[in-house]
């Protein structure tokens, strides 16, 4: 690594992006997926959401990260975990955000012999009929990783409200005006990373508790190099349960674009390097 820092940051950035088309990207079968999906209070998703994965295939196996629900999403994700006991998997944490579930979930599946693992929300915003498409588009030659997106041709969200349009448009044009991240829904979380970026990924780089994960990731594994793809979704909002985004979320991602823009959040290196 010492050779490479030599270089400006652009000339890193670039060798990666060469490096990673020729090398790591070329095995194309899909096999062994985990959907990493973090609940809290999702009892009226949960029963209907695990099994509509699990349809999509064998390779599809599911990681709930479920943080102090006060409903029964815990009760009942064991007993899906009892159901399937070799494609369910639960964790219990402490409620501190998205983030910090997503960061547990990932090493727990790093820990393990998965080669694509997916975010996906439990609430039927992120529907399982896209997953299988997304995971072959992140098997193709020179792809790391793809955004299930609302801001790319063909994509879309259902059901919004004015304000929570105005939101995402808003936020997602100020995250790439700010950051330059090349990526045209940069808020969303449903997203499916080959393991390589993962393992790249720098978990004490990601601070963030809400939708700011989100941008942190995709900005890391651009900073790295990797090719992402967006594969256009349509996103109805949720019909059961409630949202957890608060203003203090809203907040923390104003102010994260900047740090990754100017601050050391932004200074992306391979882990450990
Ligand atoms: N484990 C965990 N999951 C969370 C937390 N906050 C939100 N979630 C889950 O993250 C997903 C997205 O949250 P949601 O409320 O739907 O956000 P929205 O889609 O932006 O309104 C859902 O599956 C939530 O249950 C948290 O602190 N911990
Ligand atoms: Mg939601």
């Amino acid at each position: 690594m010492t050779f490479f820092a030599k270089f400006d940051g652009k000339k890193v950035h670039q060798f990666y992006r060469t490096i990673g088309r020729k090398i790591m990207a070329t095995d194309n079968f899909i096999s062994n997926i985990l959907v990493v999906m973090p609940m809290v209070n999702e009892e009226g998703n949960i029963g209907r959401i695990v099994p509509a994965v699990l349809e999509q295939g064998p390779e599809f196996n599911i990681l709930i990260c479920e943080d102090e629900s006060t409903d029964r999403t815990p009760e009942l994700a064991e007993e899906l975990s009892r159901k399937y006991p070799d494609r369910v998997s639960v964790i219990h944490g402490k409620r501190e955000g998205l983030g910090p579930a997503y960061v547990r979930g990932f090493k727990w599946a790093l820990e393990r012999d998965y080669k694509l693992i997916f975010e996906m929300d439990a609430d039927f915003s992120h529907q399982p009929k896209y997953l299988r498409p997304m995971a072959e588009l992140a098997m193709t030659d020179g792809v790391h990783m793809v955004v299930g997106s609302r801001r790319t041709k063909g994509g879309g969200v259902e059901n919004w409200d004015w304000y929570r349009r105005l939101l995402s448009w808003g936020g997602s044009i100020y995250t790439r005006l700010i950051t330059g991240l090349p990526v045209k829904d940069a808020t969303a979380g449903f997203v499916v990373y080959r393991r390589e970026v993962l393992e790249h990924i720098d978990p004490a780089k990601l601070s963030a508790g809400g939708y700011a994960f989100q941008i942190e990731t995709k900005y890391q594994a651009w900073k790295l190099g990797y090719n992402i793809r967006e594969y256009p979704i349509i996103f109805p909002d949720r019909e059961v349960g409630e949202t957890k985004l608060t203003k203090k979320i809203i907040g923390e991602a104003i102010t994260m674009v900047w740090k990754l823009r100017f601050g050391k959040a932004g200074k992306i290196s391979r882990k450990g390097e």
